[in-house]
């Protein structure tokens, strides 16, 4: 919360530190100020100061979601007049999403945005129109078309919760059962998705699985169980010092209070919370020096080089590294999540292509650049992929 320029600024905490048990005083105030400065100002064009310069690039539709989710979280509603345009706006986004579905079988951001704005909107009591809804409905429903033919329980979780709020609130009456039947499906995908640890899907899927779980459950003795696992697995995961992530521990602390963004219709905005200390940072100083080996064979000619740093480092420090050596060269974007590769000795992702980062010999990587910690010896692979 100490990091308030635009590139950092992230509804996301703002929310999960509202449903946690926890509270930071009047930073939270100054935080949720500089998301309504930040957001009115990238997103309304700020008529008012005639300048818009510092945005780099505007909220997308997932992050003006996230921004309302902020809102409400606070007990505010858009109501305003600026709130009402940033409501349309966010309508429009999802008018045009549903186009694109419409045209090329998917959205231009994700099935997860898609799930997010629909729930932003609907914990704004805002209505959207059946034909909106029913696309979600359908990828549920044909969940190829949600994630490159695999179930991402993070996806599905996030339309499972957009479908809760629309039954808890009574929008869209005539699809009613398709939306209850959906609910039903999306439980059952997630449960499915349990591995013998108890995470539903990896571990940083489960906070959001578990959301939707609790929030859409009738009956706790059928789900009571699976649930009661997955908790034990994420408590364990935090012994180990698994969540590093600001986003998955604002995803995460919701459950670990026992609520959800379904609360957000009604938030309880005077439930007591504990004050937070402050931050203690652990710093481990270590002067041992390890290599970890970085491929690209996805380009012309292939790279692979081994790379010396101290152990501790993150995948980014390898990275920068690699190109102060010479001979590799890599960029990010900044993203709620932290720093996300966009491109690799020059090239650039293509409309659903990424870098997908991989540990040899072939296992997907569960963090990103930031956050992964490579082992001595370790090889990394970067690989241009679709999805
Ligand atoms: C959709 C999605 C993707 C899409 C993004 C493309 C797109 N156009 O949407 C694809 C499939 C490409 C993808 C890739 C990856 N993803 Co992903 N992704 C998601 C998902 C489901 C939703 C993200 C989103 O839209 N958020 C909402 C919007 C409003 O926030 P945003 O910051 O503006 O969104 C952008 C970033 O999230 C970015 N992004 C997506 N994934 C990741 C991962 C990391 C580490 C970073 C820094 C950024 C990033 O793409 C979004 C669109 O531009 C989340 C689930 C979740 N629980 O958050 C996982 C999630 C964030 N991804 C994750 C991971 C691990 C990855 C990869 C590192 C996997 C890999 N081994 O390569 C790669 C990123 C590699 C890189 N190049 O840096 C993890 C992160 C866990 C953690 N500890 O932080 C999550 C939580 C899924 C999970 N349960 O494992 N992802």
């Amino acid at each position: 919360m100490d990091r308030l320029s635009l590139e950092h600024l992230n509804p996301s905490i703002y929310v999960g530190l509202r449903l946690s048990s926890w509270q930071a005083g009047t930073k939270e105030n100054l935080y949720l100020h500089s998301l309504k400065l930040n957001y009115q100002q990238c997103l309304l064009g700020s008529a008012s100061s005639g300048h818009n310069s510092h945005c780099q690039a505007k909220p997308s539709m997932g992050q003006l979601a996230l921004y309302l989710l902020a809102l409400r979280a606070n007990c505010e509603f858009a109501g305003s007049h600026k709130g009402d345009r940033l409501v349309s706006q966010l309508k429009r986004f999802l008018e045009d999403e549903k186009r694109a579905i419409g045209h090329k079988g998917h959205p231009h951001t994700s099935y997860y945005q898609y799930g997010l704005a629909i729930l932003a909107l609907c914990v704004h009591q805002k209505r959207v129109h059946n034909n909106v809804v029913d696309k979600l409905l359908y990828a549920v429903k044909h969940e190829q078309h949600l994630h490159q033919g695999h179930l991402s329980v993070d996806t599905v979780a996030m339309a499972g919760l957009a479908f809760t709020c629309l039954e808890r609130s009574h929008f869209n009456p005539s699809l009613r059962l398709q939306i209850t039947t959906a609910i039903g499906t999306v439980q059952e995908k997630i449960l499915k998705a349990q591995t013998p640890e108890g995470h539903f899907g990896n571990v940083y899927s489960t906070p959001l699985a578990l959301q939707m779980l609790m929030a859409s459950s009738t009956s706790y003795l059928e789900l009571g169980t699976a649930c009661l696992k997955a908790k034990a697995a994420l408590l364990a995961s935090l012994q180990n010092e698994v969540f590093q992530n600001t986003l998955v521990i604002s995803q995460l602390l919701p459950v670990l209070n026992h609520k959800t963004y379904i609360d957000l219709i009604s938030p309880d905005c005077l439930a007591p919370r504990v004050m937070l200390g402050p931050a203690t940072e652990t710093f481990s100083l270590t002067s041992e020096i390890i290599s970890v080996t970085l491929k690209v064979l996805s380009i012309f000619p292939p790279y692979k080089q081994s790379i010396f740093v101290l152990a501790g480092s993150s995948l980014e420090d390898v990275l920068k590294m690699a190109r102060e050596l010479g001979g590799f060269t890599y960029e990010t974007q900044a993203s709620l999540s932290g720093p996300y590769l966009t491109s690799v000795m020059g090239n650039e992702v293509g409309e659903r292509e990424f870098w997908q980062l991989l540990r040899d010999p072939d296992t997907p990587l569960l963090q990103g650049i930031a956050d992964y910690r490579p082992k001595d010896g370790e090889t990394i692979e970067l690989r241009l992929v679709r999805w």
